[in-house]
């Protein structure tokens, strides 16, 4: 309060103060003043990064005064406010999004040239900001988009790793990992020095009475880490709603132990304790769908909920309200089991320092967390060992213990001497060690659990979670479909196609009600239209076409069918059942007469995506693909008919030039495996078909778009136990077809064979778990028909546009007011009477 300028002074400030720019001059002026002064350069060494930096900085002081308004705002109208805690945010490229966002991109563009640079050349200078790994970081980034441009009032929070995902280099046909140095220039992030949080670890738990006897908790802490706020302003896109991303980094707790260390003459020890606490916040774990109890990890999440919750209690009790309004003025989502800690935190805060009792503490988190569950694949639900807490956390275990004894004497109540029910709801696995389950304390103390598409949600609540389902009974689990934003994934990625459903609907509104893309259909059979459409799909190939020349030296035919499948590299993602394929592919074209040859339809089979660092399997899978890319492209007797193509360094700026690029893109994770999939509705949205299994969104946007629109192929979820008990106990039979596949593998026709033993030897002899060989038939013969398909371009243009048409579905846009709806029961910000 005493920060605040006294009312007869303010006249000064309101005088100064919001000195955006509006015009192009105003641009130019911003720009160059950013040019010469903040980054001391000037006409004579400007090149494109101090361009890219001086536009970024002129468009970022727009965003902090936006920001510092919407702030305000949300402050005074005291409404109750969302946070989304999430591990990964990936969030892409920033400045490209703010000029759309904000509505100036026309207006830097000029500037720009006016001042002797092309806006694509600056945009292009910028650092992926890859704070995540996949999927799920990226719906991540699509929240905080989506919340922004409706007004929510919406705060993110994430670890702000000095390094984010590793890049990815191939060297001879292998994976390199490259560290990601992201931060250099990069000035999207405000430092807040003054909003700091000590964050404790280890120590031990003194037992007391308080002066009316009764027993209370204090955790003594061992050690002591400092959290320090780093602020990224997220803009809506045409609106005045500037939301804040607040990421935590760390650093070695003031002074006490270091100077301690120092004064003694220990000066490197003392040192090393900075670095030590730095770690904390280093590096982003680079798996994805997988989980490895290392201790670093723990104190990751730890470290990043203790800091958020205290940020958002501090905020809380401000507003001197009573602690039963909580969860009337808060709503956490937890993103994963990833910030579980946060509900043991809250109710550890509550009992232990804010000394209420353990029922109203538990009513209260209960009511303020949600929780979305991302898969079911066993190796990715989150367990951390009991010796491990205990010795990090130890209060907290004993919170967790508490939180277990009551629970299971509510079960055993409603089910008595069930036993085994006991044991499998138990969040203590009764393992050696012993192991706390994050998914059963993330059930327990949240009010709602979703799924990300139906089958998804239907899977968890028939599967993993059907005995909590039994105990809490059917309402506590709901499902929200995801989605993509419209603004990032259309019209920034696809301007041209953007700009010509713009035309075509007679304006923008699209982009913020997606579900105008209906209009289109009306379109279908405009001549001109179509042209305009097939045209622009013409011209992203091409793009697409430059960016593989650059990164793998290879030319591509652009009239060629672009066949892609990127991201992340999983056997549950089934690459291996796509390179396959491609093998199958090369020896039919070699068994071709010329003259059979004419007949086909060229094709560039196109991948992209990384490995996990420790994963072997994926490893061989990247491996596998570059061999036959080494072979097929330089077959002088295929040519055109057959390119095979590894984009190294898969990521979202790469995505944009991708998605748009697509005839055909492939979704083809075993059924039941993948829980939603996003970037099909990238691809599809971008007027791209797909071939895909019936799992996870799949499902729906065929449902969606129509079943003549998608080529839909393999077993489905309901029969994968079936086949693999089968597998086992049945015999197993190798698919003729794919049998020839690995005969031309195992005779060096891609080289070293023992390179790719573990590769076939996981289906010949182990089972073949993602049941390859059972849908390789199928997924042969449904990539027959797309190429029949694809040479009748008209019927093909027609499922592109009504396809598009008919996505309206999968905005962003209506999974965030499913989430504000139906978990966090939070309304908009009401902005439109502001001046
Ligand atoms: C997960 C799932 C994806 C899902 C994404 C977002 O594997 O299927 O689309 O989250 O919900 N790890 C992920 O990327």
């Amino acid at each position: 309060v005493e920060a605040s300028i006294p009312e007869p002074l303010r006249e000064a400030w309101r005088k100064h103060s919001a000195a955006e720019f509006t015009s192009k001059d105003e641009f130019e002026r911003e720009f160059v003043r950013h040019i010469e002064t903040t980054l001391a350069r000037s006409l004579y060494n400007c090149d494109e990064l101090a361009a890219y930096s001086g536009t970024a900085l002129a468009f970022r002081d727009r965003l902090i005064i936006e920001w510092n308004r919407t702030q305000q705002r949300q402050t005074f109208t005291d409404q109750k406010r969302v946070y989304y805690l999430s591990l990964e945010f990936l969030m892409g490229r920033a400045l490209d999004n703010a000029m759309l966002n904000v509505g100036m991109k026309d207006v830097a563009r000029d500037g720009l040239a006016d001042l002797g640079f092309r806006i694509e050349d600056a945009i292009s200078q910028e650092h992926d900001a890859a704070l995540g790994n996949g999927g799920l970081g990226r719906l991540a980034a699509c929240f905080l988009d989506s919340m922004a441009t409706l007004n929510y009032p919406a705060w993110g929070y994430g670890l702000r790793y000095r390094y984010g995902i590793f890049k990815q280099e191939i060297v001879n046909g292998y994976q390199m990992e490259i560290p990601d140095y992201w931060l250099d220039n990069n000035p999207w992030e405000f430092p807040r020095h003054d909003i700091t949080v000590d964050i404790q670890f280890y120590g031990h738990v003194r037992k007391y009475q308080d002066e009316d006897g009764k027993v209370c908790h204090s955790w003594e802490a061992g050690e002591t880490v400092q959290a320090v706020a780093y602020d990224v302003p997220i803009p809506g896109y045409r609106t005045k709603t500037t939301n804040n991303l607040r990421l935590w980094s760390s650093k070695a707790s003031s002074g006490e132990f270091d100077f301690q260390k120092f004064n003694a003459g220990d000066y490197e020890s003392a040192v090393a304790d900075q670095q030590t606490a730095e770690t904390i916040s280093a590096v982003l774990y680079p798996n994805d769908n997988l989980e490895r109890g290392k201790e670093l990890r723990l104190k990751q999440q730890y470290f990043w909920c203790a800091a958020s919750l205290y940020d958002i209690v501090r905020r809380f009790k401000k507003t001197n309200r009573a602690w039963s309004e909580f969860p009337d003025q808060v709503a956490i989502q937890l993103n994963d089991t990833h910030p579980t800690l946060a509900i043991v935190e809250l109710q550890r805060i509550l009992i232990d320092v804010e000394g209420l009792e353990w029922d109203e503490a538990w009513r209260i988190v209960i009511g303020t967390f949600g929780y979305t569950n991302h898969t079911v694949l066993p190796e990715a639900l989150e367990k951390w060992s009991v010796p491990l807490m205990q010795n990090l956390l130890p209060r907290h275990l004993q919170i967790i213990y508490d939180i277990n004894l009551f629970f299971l004497q509510s079960v055993e109540k409603r089910f008595p001497n069930d036993r085994d029910m006991l044991s499998r709801v138990s969040i203590i696995e009764e393992s050696h060690p012993k192991m706390v389950r994050m998914a059963h304390i993330a059930i327990i103390g949240s009010h709602k659990v979703n799924g990300v598409a139906e089958l998804h949600s239907d899977l968890i609540k028939t599967t993993i979670f059907k005995d909590f389902v039994e105990i809490y009974g059917p309402d506590r689990f709901t499902n929200v479909t995801n989605g993509i934003t419209p603004r990032r994934w259309l019209h920034q990625a696809n301007p041209a196609l953007s700009a010509l459903i713009a035309e075509k609907l007679g304006g923008y509104e699209f982009l913020t009600d997606l579900t105008l893309l209906d209009k289109l259909e009306a379109f279908v059979d405009d001549k001109k239209f179509r042209q305009e459409w097939a045209h622009i799909k013409a011209n992203n190939k091409l793009r697409l076409a430059r960016l593989i020349k650059d990164v793998t030296g290879y030319s591509v035919n652009p009239n060629s069918l672009f066949d892609v499948q990127v991201k992340r590299i999983h056997e549950y993602k089934r690459q291996q059942l796509n390179i396959f394929g491609v093998i199958h592919r090369y020896l039919s074209l070699k068994a071709m007469t010329p003259e059979e040859r004419k007949k086909v339809v060229p094709r560039v089979s196109i991948f992209g995506g990384k490995a996990a660092p420790g994963y072997w399997m994926a490893k061989s899978i990247i491996y596998l693909i570059n061999s036959v890319a080494a072979v097929v492209n330089k077959d002088d007797e295929i040519g055109d008919l057959l390119k095979v193509i590894f984009i190294e360094d898969y990521n979202v700026s790469k995505a944009e030039i991708i998605c748009p690029a697509s005839d055909i893109s492939e979704h083809i994770s075993t059924a039941g495996t993948e829980a939603s999939g996003t970037s099909n509705m990238k691809f599809v949205l971008n007027g791209g078909l797909i071939i895909g299994t019936c799992d996870g969104a799949n499902i729906e946007i065929t449902r969606e778009i129509g079943e003549q629109n998608i080529f839909l192929f393999g077993n489905l979820a309901e029969d994968v136990e079936d086949l693999r008990h089968r597998h086992f106990y049945g015999g197993f039979q190798l698919d003729p077809q794919l049998k020839r596949v690995f005969e031309t593998i195992k005779e060096g026709t891609f080289g070293d064979p023992s390179s790719f033993n573990s590769l076939i030897s996981s289906i010949e002899e182990h089972g073949d778990y993602y049941l390859v060989s059972d849908d390789f038939n199928s997924y042969i013969a449904t990539h027959e028909m797309v190429d029949k398909e694809f040479q009748n371009q008209e019927e093909w243009l027609a499922k592109s546009i009504t396809s598009v048409a008919r996505m309206g579905f999968f905005s962003m846009d209506r999974v965030t007011n499913e989430y504000a709806d139906s978990i966090w029961n939070v309304e908009p910000l009401d902005i439109a009477d502001e001046a």
